[in-house]
């Protein structure tokens, strides 16, 4: 099926989460009676042209070569395939207003609401253009498991602290249940088979030394349009490392190589308008998927809807400076305090009994069942 097909055959069960701050909404329905997530984002609005057109035409992957990334993502793809230097016009920043898919020249439709003094409220309809002004980014998940569902349903979140026992005794267990090869298809797809091919914005792969390369390409979180909302991932070739958890410090060298390669490389990828100092590199604990993976984030991201912001994030500078830290155990040995959702699988096969207890030991006793009440 084509992402069109799904939407048309979609019958709506319920909503699962809408965010006005982030202009998202998660359905829950039913595509040829197999559960589907639909998510519908609203893109953000031009002030940058050069930005949408670097989306149009992906830069020119570099394959088996950091050595001068910058020189090498100075060339981009086009449309049919060939490559294109780009030009020193596509390099500078050009005035936001003067596109017509802009909100100053792009206004096909205002209906004024109101003026106060010096305030003045109207609504407006803006020009739209697939390529040049697309209205939303929408996505399917299909079939969406009961994990996928979970992940996506509106919870109450907890504060945990899990502690080297817990992680032993209740997370390893899980991690390695949900470290079939079933479960993490969709990233051995991207490292072995080509899928996203055409995606890939930087490729680190020596046969001799496979462990140590890694894939980076565009989150499927983000729009591909919009710069301050740029969402990458980087899928590593090496699969002994499943999660932050298993950090040592043998891999600190490695891990510093990573993380400046990634620094490097992007902003030139995306003609220098995102400097590194810009860009928030970070893995999840608990993650989605346990095969070792990281994220980057333009700073100015809104809102990362359960991850950043919900304390899932470990920036990748601390999780490396502290391996000077944590003894030849690495972060097997920390306690690593996150965030964690009612829904999560984890909360119900341990980590609830768990916070309960931690909150006992010190003193804290559970809130009375009717508060406020007034008599
Ligand atoms: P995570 O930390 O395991 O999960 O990150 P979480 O962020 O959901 O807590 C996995 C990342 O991979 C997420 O940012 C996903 O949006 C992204 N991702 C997931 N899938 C299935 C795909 C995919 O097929 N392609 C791409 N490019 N990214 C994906």
């Amino acid at each position: 099926y084509t992402l069109r097909d799904l939407l048309q055959k979609f019958e709506f069960i319920r909503n699962l989460d809408s965010n006005p701050e982030t202009k998202i909404v998660s359905l829950l329905g039913t595509i040829d009676s197999r559960d589907a997530i639909l998510t519908a984002e609203k893109t953000h609005f031009i002030h940058n042209d050069t930005i949408r057109r670097q989306s149009i035409h992906p830069p020119l992957m570099t394959i088996n070569s950091y050595k001068d990334p910058k020189k090498e993502c100075h060339f981009f793809k086009t449309n049919d395939n060939k490559v294109k230097p780009v030009s020193d016009d596509e390099l500078g920043m050009r005035d936001p207003c003067a596109s017509e898919f802009s909100f100053v020249k792009g206004v096909v439709e205002l209906k004024e609401l109101t003026s106060n003094d010096n305030f003045h409220w109207a609504l407006a309809v803006l020009r739209e253009h697939i390529d040049e002004n697309p209205t939303a980014k929408i996505s399917v998940i299909w079939p969406a498991t009961d994990v996928h569902i979970r992940r996506y349903d509106q919870q109450k979140l907890h504060i945990v602290k899990e502690t080297p026992e817990m992680y032993q005794k209740i997370v390893k267990p899980f991690i390695n249940e949900m470290s079939t090869f079933k479960k993490l298809e969709w990233v051995y797809k991207i490292l072995y088979e080509n899928s996203e091919q055409g995606r890939i914005i930087y490729k680190h792969y020596n046969e001799l030394n496979a462990n140590d390369g890694f894939i980076l390409l565009p989150d499927t979180r983000w729009d591909g349009e919009t710069l301050e909302s740029l969402y990458l991932v980087a899928l590593m070739y090496r699969n002994d490392i499943k999660s932050i958890r298993d950090f040592r410090p043998q891999h600190k060298d490695w891990l510093i190589k990573i993380n400046s390669l990634l620094k490097s490389v992007i902003p030139p990828c995306y003609n220098y308008a995102i400097r590194a100092d810009e860009l928030r590199i970070f893995i999840h604990y608990q993650p989605s998927y346990y095969h070792l993976h990281v994220h980057v984030v333009h700073i100015k991201h809104p809102g990362l809807s359960g991850g950043l912001h919900d304390g899932k994030a470990i920036q990748i500078d601390d999780a490396i400076e502290y391996l000077d830290f944590l003894g030849s155990d690495g972060w097997n040995a920390a306690s690593i305090t996150y965030t964690i959702g009612e829904n999560h699988p984890l909360w119900g096969r341990g980590l609830k009994d768990e916070v309960q207890k931690q909150l006992k030991e010190v003193n804290i006793n559970e809130p009375p069942k009717v508060i406020n009440s007034i008599k």
